[in-house]
């Protein structure tokens, strides 16, 4: 028999404890209010002792909660103090009612109602907490046509699926490719041991999706839309910059970003700095114009405003303003540092705009690399490159995602 001390604000707070940890046939040997100290031993709070047993070697619960009596006889239960329980367990009433509270709140989140309409105490959300983790560690044991394997699988699944999602990573996907290690590794046990292997499996998922896309050599005028503030401007510079450096095309810059202040600005002066020709393009109409001054071109890359593309007149500006650019290819630039699910949204919205390839920047400033899988496989849109930091040209890598994901093996570091 094993015989366990509780000190607890009430009786549904002991239940809960004891049924979790000594299981449902657990008996209760006694109860007393005690006073102990809180906050740094300045004020004394009143507390209820229980004392629960459970094993084979005990008899009904309500004898002995009746009876308050050691059920063996030689059991090492230390005595019932009487004057204490008066009012508890002694007359089983307060127990009684205590279990019926215990019960209502079990079988509240048994039927899913919406308690958070419900008004109720901290001690009473605490219990529910833990009745809702008692009755999950229920459910798994109620299914015996498990063998201790699939439940090793099972939780490794889990785990598997919350990493991520926590990464970044929609469920969908998430579950898929746990499925996959679990089916292709069978003998992985640990979290440790499945992240190269998730990798590996998202790698071979994306197949040729997963190869860096840079800029195709066949591209003369290349397109780059997004949110506000991403690093639009910033990536067109460094992609400037590297095929300045490379010395292979004659790069132009041309940007429609009139609407803020100062954005022709900071293009111009990216461009004097690599002595390349910049047209501004004030409107739709304007584009084609700006397009001959950089005629002597084979390289032009083209800065876009940053819009909320949650707005569907935003979609139609856009789609008309690329229709006027007519770009060998459009990218869509997003921020490693916006939420996973308003890149998700982003990227849906603007795909039937013609988006080729995804930038995503601000690498430097995350360690969850999961959208980046997770977009590629939604949208079968690879990535031409990646961003890790403020400095033109130097912080921009164009990297395969096996490189990226090469993160949850446990070799990147902070900051
Ligand atoms: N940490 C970090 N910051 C970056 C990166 N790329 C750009 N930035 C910074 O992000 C800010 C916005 O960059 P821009 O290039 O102006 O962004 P944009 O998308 O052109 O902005 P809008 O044109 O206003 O929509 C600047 O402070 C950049 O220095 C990056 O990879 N990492
Ligand atoms: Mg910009």
């Amino acid at each position: 028999m094993i015989v366990r001390r509780y000190v607890v604000k009430d009786m549904p707070e002991a239940v809960v404890s004891i049924r979790k940890e000594l299981g449902k046939d657990a008996v209760i040997l006694s109860t007393k209010k005690i006073r102990v100290r809180k906050w740094l031993g300045l004020r004394w709070q009143t507390r209820i002792e229980v004392t629960a047993a459970a094993g084979s070697d005990i008899p009904l619960a309500q004898q002995v909660v009746m009876d308050r009596r050691n059920a063996t006889g030689t059991d090492p239960v230390p005595p019932v103090q009487d004057e204490n329980t008066r009012g508890l367990a002694s007359d089983g009433m307060a127990f009684a009612a205590s279990m019926r509270q215990a019960a209502a709140a079990y079988q509240s989140i048994e039927n899913k109602r919406e308690y958070q309409n419900v008004e109720r105490s901290m001690d009473l959300s605490l219990v529910l907490q833990e009745l809702a983790a008692l009755k999950t560690l229920l459910a798994e044991r109620r299914e015996p046509e498990l063998t201790a394997s699939d439940t090793e699988g099972r939780t490794l699944e889990v785990s598997m699926q919350a990493y991520l999602e926590e990464e970044g990573i929609q469920r969908q996907h998430g579950k898929r490719w746990s499925q996959m290690v679990l089916n292709a590794y069978p003998h992985v046990s640990s979290l440790a041991e499945a992240l190269p292997l998730l990798a590996r499996v998202i790698i071979s998922d994306l197949a040729e999706l997963s190869q860096p896309a840079p800029i195709r050599k066949e591209s003369r005028v290349v397109a780059f839309i997004g949110p506000t503030g991403v690093g639009k401007t910033t990536t067109i510079a460094k992609i400037a910059a590297l095929h300045v450096l490379a010395g292979q095309r004659r790069v132009g810059l041309l940007t429609t970003d009139t609407f803020r202040i100062a954005a022709v600005q900071q293009l111009q002066t990216y461009a004097e700095i690599l002595n390349v020709p910049l047209a501004v393009a004030d409107g739709d109409d304007e584009v084609s114009e700006a397009l001959a001054e950089l005629e002597a071109c084979d390289l032009i890359l083209v800065d876009t405003a940053g819009r909320n593309f949650r707005k569907h007149e935003v979609i139609e500006s856009t789609r008309r303003l690329l229709r006027s650019i007519e770009p060998d290819e459009v990218v869509l630039v997003l921020a490693l540092t916006s939420k996973a699910s308003d890149c998700r949204r982003v990227a849906e919205l603007c795909k039937p705009l013609g988006v080729d390839k995804l930038v995503f920047t601000k690498l430097d400033e995350t360690q969850s690399v999961g959208v980046i899988p997770d977009l590629v496989a939604t949208f079968e849109t690879p990535v031409a490159c990646v961003t890790t930091g403020q400095n033109v040209p130097d912080d921009i890598d164009i990297i395969s995602i096996e490189q990226l994901l090469s993160r949850w093996q446990g070799g990147e570091e902070d900051g």
